[in-house]
């Protein structure tokens, strides 16, 4: 009788795993670990970095961190034009980039992505929980080539 209860629980632990890793109900390049961190708790904010947009480049894009950090990017458009900001890996940047050149229309909205208005500023908080670089862009066509930055994620 125990055994089969437990062998339920397993059950139904897999099937909720399962269901948490394939929902992906928007467009998005997923969020799974694939090294690049994660959404940060708003509430544990180790520190503020503020970032530009500008035609086309990111200022600054070349940004340094420590393993563990919560990092509350504070990005403003100073520019002229819609800009972007994901953190991805190349490969998920690559693809969305290429997909907002077949469609332009194609949107994301994962927590690792915004987007900015001209003069509009807005906040990005992620936790980074590996060391390595990782990099983030401007998926937008004409910009994606040149509107790229790394996160050189330190140990401690
Ligand atoms: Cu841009």
């Amino acid at each position: 009788m125990k055994r089969h209860l437990i062998k339920h629980f397993v059950f139904i632990a897999l099937a909720l795993y399962s269901t948490f890793l394939f929902a992906n109900p928007s467009n998005d390049p997923i969020i799974k670990d694939t090294g690049i961190g994660k959404p940060g708790d708003p509430n544990k904010i180790s520190r503020i970095i503020k970032i530009a947009t500008i035609e086309n480049i990111f200022l600054p894009n070349e940004i340094y961190v420590k393993k563990d950090e919560i990092i509350k990017f504070v990005v403003k458009n100073a520019g002229n034009k819609k800009h972007e900001m994901i953190i991805d890996t190349m490969t998920n940047l690559k693809n969305y980039a290429k997909k907002k050149r077949n469609n332009p229309e194609t949107k994301a909205a994962g927590l690792n992505h915004i987007q900015l208005d001209p003069g509009e500023h807005k906040a990005l908080i992620w936790e980074f929980t590996k060391a390595g670089t990782i990099n983030f862009a401007c998926p937008l066509p004409g910009h994606f080539k040149g509107m790229r930055g790394k996160i050189n994620v330190e140990t401690q």
